[in-house]
């Protein structure tokens, strides 16, 4: 789909530069933006990282004095998370936002915040992602030719679900089919754990469930609760095994074009918009599981120590210490504490 802005009479042109500023041409008619972009990401649209990005949008819209016209377009409508990658790499979409540990399947380090049991509380979250370990991070995504914003949107502690047996130690999760992210360090971390974990994009989670290809899922309850997914679990272990966050992305190529002043616009809003997003689940947060309750999802409260002792076990922090990097390990121990 074309953004308003963009007329008829150039398509032929854009489809063979659509990653490059388009030029306004007056002839008395209403100006066009100068870059058209298009926002792809894997969430809901009522999700909260949804609605700041449209907010995001118009306000950017309106500073620019509409020469940046952003579209939204959420709940995977331009694709998978793994196609949008592809096509954020190629330009055929400017911009998209995308989870850490899956961005790794282009740039390794992006999975790093994403380690099991690194963060007890968002506070530690916020100061590893706003510091150095998010400015490592972004340094890597910018060799590898995308640009990220400085402030990531927030997924949240992730959960595991199940409509099959419920899990309550780590002997519990033993063959467990469990559907995982596309991301070595997801299946890496349900495999040290027994389980038997199957890659599958979040598009294809719900129907994935729904016809037991697998038994569980393991996400935030934020979004178990927005997208649904309690109609085909039962019950919910809230393990916090990890933590999940959004980096927002641009082609460089795109981003690059773009002049210093309208940048700043950008930049600024998306900034704005991930800091309020971060609110509103810190107060979803406060009601989400009495609401699950009520929709009849069973919780149990597991010794998350046990699983963190069967990762260590399972050599799991000194595997994935070895793939990062001395440095980059003791980047995140410098604030989430020792690890292997
Ligand atoms: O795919 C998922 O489970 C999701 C939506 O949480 C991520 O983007 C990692």
């Amino acid at each position: 789909m074309r953004v308003r802005a963009m007329r008829a009479g150039r398509r032929a042109v854009l489809a063979t530069a659509c990653a490059l500023p388009l030029v306004a041409i007056g002839r008395g008619r209403a100006r066009a933006a100068d870059f058209a972009l298009k926002l792809g990401n894997d969430m809901p649209a009522t999700h909260p990282l949804s609605i700041r990005q449209t907010e995001a949008a118009a306000r950017i819209k309106a500073a620019s004095g509409g020469r940046v016209e952003i579209n939204v377009f959420p709940n995977n409508q331009l694709g998978s998370d793994t196609e949008m990658l592809s096509q954020v790499r190629s330009g055929a979409l400017e911009m998209c936002s995308m989870s850490g540990p899956i961005l790794a399947t282009l740039v390794p380090a992006a999975s790093i915040s994403g380690i099991g049991f690194a963060f007890h509380d968002y506070d530690t979250v916020w100061r590893a992602v706003d510091g150095k370990l998010g400015a490592y991070i972004r340094g890597e995504i910018d060799r590898r030719g995308l640009h990220a914003f400085d402030r990531m949107f927030d997924n949240g502690f992730r959960q595991i679900t199940s409509s099959t047996r419920q899990i309550r130690t780590p002997d519990d999760l033993h063959g467990f089919k469990i559907r995982v992210p596309v991301s070595p360090l997801w299946t890496s971390l349900f495999q040290a754990l027994g389980a038997s974990p199957t890659s599958i994009n979040f598009s294809e989670v719900y129907s994935a469930l729904q016809t037991r290809i697998v038994e569980g899922q393991e996400n935030p309850l934020a979004l178990i609760e927005i997208a649904r997914l309690y109609e085909v679990q039962k019950s919910c272990s809230l393990t916090d095994h990890m933590w999940d966050g959004f980096w927002m992305l641009c082609n460089g190529r795109v981003w690059r074009s773009m002049p210093a002043d309208l940048q700043a616009i950008v930049a600024r809003e998306f900034d704005r918009a991930a800091l309020d997003q971060r609110a509103d689940l810190a107060t979803l947060n406060k009601t989400v599981e009495a609401k699950l309750k009520g929709q009849g999802l069973v919780f149990i409260e597991p010794d998350k120590a046990a699983f963190r002792d069967a990762l260590k076990k399972a050599g799991f922090y000194e595997d994935w210490k070895k793939r990062y990097g001395d440095a980059a390990w003791a980047t995140l121990e410098s604030v989430a504490g020792s690890l292997a």
